[in-house]
């Protein structure tokens, strides 16, 4: 009886082990090489299952909806480290585990999002500039050029309440990061006169849509715009005049994680310098680990379009979290889709 019940014991346990071996990622998407997951997988035995989301509300609302939905690894833009971790949905990090940290760039730790980075890994940093198919169109230096009536119906924005609403903010002179009620009205009545211009909100097509000259003028990431370029050599990617948008992206730790040790390892994988620079040269995107950047190649390292110069990047404003004046966001970027 007793030795039916431990095969019974070890019959059922072999298969539940086994399935531990997994870690759940839920990412952007275009924002990760295949390769470097398939090389996690090789090295660790641990299978990866791999979701993807188009914006960070997105990716909030399902956690919020469901704290213990399974994910181990979420890669929320700065303002939403700081929004998650103040409501408990992140996990404090354990850093003896992350012994590839050291590899980081310090100019990108310690941010007033997540101070101390008890949350919060990044991942990537991005900008957020105007694109131009110089086929079809002289080339652009400001935001608000965007409003010209000789776009009509023509602009791709991204489907991003905050970079919308930047780009609405910076051309009335106000920061991407305002606060103000007064002030986000006015960003909202002058994006209402540029919807006639708007032919597409997109995040995740927005590469594709610009090779393939579906939309040939609007706004997008520098990442899918470089790599737009490589295939489609009349696309370019600008940092308007009047200033633009800085997004870090972070690894974090959802609080109903629970493959706890292989979240570890992925984020640990994914700061060796070898699968950091992997993951950039895939995605287009620039790396915060430095020591992936000293091993770049040149002609990345010397592309504006991933790694603008010091001039431009002072014209770049990191991401923060509107607070209480998120309600006002909302309820604007909701009249503005509804064409209210
Ligand atoms: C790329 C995602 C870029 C994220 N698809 C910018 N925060």
């Amino acid at each position: 009886m007793l030795r039916g019940l431990v095969c019974f014991l070890v019959f059922m346990s072999t298969p539940l082990l086994a399935q531990e071996q997994v870690v759940n990622v839920y990412n952007w998407s275009n924002y990760i090489s295949d390769e470097v997951l398939k090389q996690f997988t090789k090295k660790t035995g641990i299978k990866v299952n791999y979701a993807t989301y188009d914006s960070n509300e997105t990716m909030y609302a399902k956690l919020k909806a469901n704290p213990h939905s399974g994910y181990d690894i979420v890669v929320p833009s700065t303002y939403f480290v700081d929004r998650m971790r103040k409501q408990g949905m992140l996990r404090t990090l354990d850093k003896t585990k992350l012994s590839n940290l050291h590899y980081l760039n310090p100019a990108l730790l310690n941010k007033s999002y997540d101070p101390e980075n008890h949350y919060s890994i990044p991942y990537f940093w991005s900008s957020t500039g105007l694109v131009v198919n110089t086929h079809y169109h002289a080339t652009v230096q400001r935001w608000i050029d965007l409003w010209k009536p000789q776009y009509h119906h023509q602009l791709l924005l991204l489907d991003d309440k905050h970079e919308v609403f930047s780009v609405a903010l910076l051309v009335l002179g106000y920061s991407p990061n305002d606060t103000h009620p007064e002030h986000i009205r006015q960003a909202y009545l002058k994006l209402k006169q540029l919807m006639p211009n708007i032919r597409l909100f997109n995040d995740d097509g927005v590469k594709s849509l610009y090779i393939d000259e579906d939309l040939t003028i609007g706004m997008a990431w520098n990442g899918d715009i470089y790599r737009a370029s490589q295939a489609n050599a009349a696309i370019q990617f600008i940092y308007p005049n009047e200033g633009f948008v800085i997004s870090i992206d972070n690894m974090a730790i959802p609080v109903g994680a629970t493959h706890l040790n292989n979240a570890y390892r992925f984020i640990n994988f994914m700061l060796r310098p070898d699968m950091a620079k992997k993951n950039s040269l895939a995605t287009g995107y620039a790396s915060p680990n430095q020591a992936a950047v000293k091993r770049m190649p040149k002609s990345i390292l010397n592309n504006p379009m991933i790694y603008p110069d010091q001039k431009t990047l002072r014209r770049g404003v990191v991401q923060a979290d509107a607070g209480d004046a998120e309600a006002v966001y909302q309820k604007y970027w909701e009249l503005l889709k509804i064409g209210g």
